[in-house]
């Protein structure tokens, strides 16, 4: 018999079992007390009988989660397009966008047809679509970069088609119970490491403030992100007018227009020890406590670019 003869069988057995078990059991009230053990004895062994076909269904689920990739970088061929992963620890395949170098893709703004002024259980979920506009989940942030060995790519178009990068050789976001708190490492790049200014930060959104600013900056913002006082780099703020970068080389503020954020585990021969996630998170929450205790109200600690665009103006708004 074949596999999928095989399969057809077993699920015509199952529906069959439960249209049995779920079906109201009208026993006449004259039913002899022999015939009505009878039947329950009867119903006990289907019972029994379909939790252990449960449990094979359930089986043979995660052995074909654990044959998934972990994330895009564990793909046999690597083709840009949609992919199921299961990321380390998670137990359910996701879908996410990869691309031909293996990288896997965990924002991705472009249009502003996505809604990312959203809740904090929200962004722990993910939204979006991995064709379109796009947050994976901090959930699953934690999980693609629990192995402690996974590098993050930013990329991104200004408002006058200029391209900006910066990558981290180390990313790592600790787990929900630490607020998946933000921690990076090794900068590179051309648009400046704005992002080490959110260094060691959890997780903020609009029903959440866990900033270190007096005021909600996810509020107001509009979108969820690892602010401190609040930003230097948001990409999740409100399309056209929240997404910005701040380039320090040029001491500006980048309009940006569209941006990707992407994941890619290390080579293991370049992988830091394990420990280094418990040192980074102590070095990042040392930096952390020294922001709080040096800086008591709401910082603009550079003056944005004297080019008024719509995005300063925003900014400068929302940093008041
Ligand atoms: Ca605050």
């Amino acid at each position: 018999m074949t596999r999928k003869k095989q399969q057809q069988q077993q699920q015509k057995k199952l529906k069959l079992w439960l249209s049995h078990l779920n079906k109201p059991h009208k026993r006449a009230h004259h039913q002899k007390p022999q015939q009505q053990l009878t039947d329950l004895r009867t119903d006990n062994e289907l019972a029994e009988t379909l939790v252990a076909e449960l449990e094979n269904v359930e089986a043979q689920y995660e052995a074909i989660v654990n044959k998934l990739p972990q994330d895009c970088s564990e793909l046999s061929t690597h083709v840009d397009g949609l992919h199921l992963i299961a990321p380390a620890g998670q137990h359910h395949p996701l879908m996410t966008h990869c691309n031909a170098n293996g990288w896997t893709t965990v924002q991705r703004r472009f249009d502003g047809s996505a809604d990312f002024n959203r809740s904090w259980a929200d962004y722990a979920q993910g939204f979006g679509t991995p064709s379109g506009e796009y947050w994976i989940g901090n959930e699953q942030l934690h999980h693609l970069t629990l192995n402690n060995c996974t590098q993050l790519r930013i990329q991104m178009q200004d408002i006058y088609d200029n391209n900006w990068v910066a990558e981290y050789k180390h990313f790592y976001i600790s787990s929900r119970d630490d607020g998946y708190r933000l921690h990076i490492g090794d900068y590179s790049g051309n648009a400046s490491d704005a992002l080490n200014y959110q260094q060691g930060m959890q997780f903020s959104a609009i029903d959440d403030d866990r900033d270190i600013s007096q005021t909600h900056c996810a509020a107001n913002y509009e979108g969820g992100w690892w602010f401190s006082h609040c930003q230097h780099a948001n990409l999740n703020g409100r399309y056209n007018l929240g997404l910005t970068w701040f380039d320090a080389g040029r001491n500006e503020w980048i309009a940006v227009r569209s941006s990707q954020m992407l994941v890619k585990r290390l080579p293991s021969d370049v992988c830091a020890p394990s420990s280094s996630n418990e040192a980074a998170a102590a070095a990042a929450a040392a930096a952390a406590a020294a922001i709080a205790a040096t800086t008591t109200t709401t910082a603009t600690p550079v003056v944005p670019s004297t080019r008024p665009t719509t995005v300063v103006q925003f900014v400068a708004a929302a940093q008041a």
